[in-house]
């Protein structure tokens, strides 16, 4: 079967994130029918968007060749939140850990359980800006270059909510044996 570009986004803002985005990338990647990893973007301190008062999250992004269908890959994501204890009260209230699917090659999709891409993601420096980083040339299928999103979404943002600062003291790492 050929393998499809996907994008996941990792966020995390309770208990020891760091671990938890770490445990979500090996998850991921562990077992039969895993995707291949193709770049894992540094991690970010990002403030918070939406939902409650919080406290700020670390997010990253990883890019992946999947095997399987988009539904494969949302199992596999919602097996990664499981597998790390995720806890979540409100929408978009804070969590041990949150797995996105991002893109899934050029799909579109508008069913509710997997909206591809992700309906928000282009709002989001908290995406663009890891992924940009993992793949300077990405485009979000039906929005355009990540770059030029990102530019947009910060000459947007007057009130700091879409700040982020680099954690370049937080590597995130490949499970040994995975990768093309
Ligand atoms: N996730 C949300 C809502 N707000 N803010 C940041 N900075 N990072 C996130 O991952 C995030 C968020 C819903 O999933
Ligand atoms: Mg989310
Ligand atoms: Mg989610």
């Amino acid at each position: 079967m050929t393998a499809v570009r996907a994008v996941l986004s990792l966020g995390s803002n309770l208990g020891d994130r760091r671990s938890a985005l770490q445990g979500a990338v090996d998850v991921l990647l562990e077992g039969g029918g895993a995707p291949v990893p193709v770049a894992v973007s540094p991690v970010y301190e990002t403030a918070p968007v939406g939902g409650p008062e919080q406290g700020a999250f670390l997010n990253a992004v990883l890019v992946v060749d999947a095997v399987g269908g988009a539904r494969a890959l949302l199992r596999r994501a919602q097996a990664a939140e499981r597998a790390l204890e995720r806890v979540r009260g409100v929408r978009w209230g804070p969590r041990t850990l949150d797995v996105d699917v991002i893109a899934f090659g050029d799909e579109r999709d508008d069913d509710p359980e997997l909206t591809l891409p992700h309906p928000r993601a282009h709002l989001r420096a908290f995406v663009l800006r890891p992924w940009l980083d993992a793949d300077p040339d990405a485009v979000l299928p039906g929005r355009g270059p990540v770059a030029d999103l990102l530019f947009a979404v910060w000459s947007a943002d007057t009130s700091g909510e879409q700040e982020l600062h680099l954690r370049d003291d937080l590597e995130l790492r490949l499970p040994e044996g995975t990768g093309h």
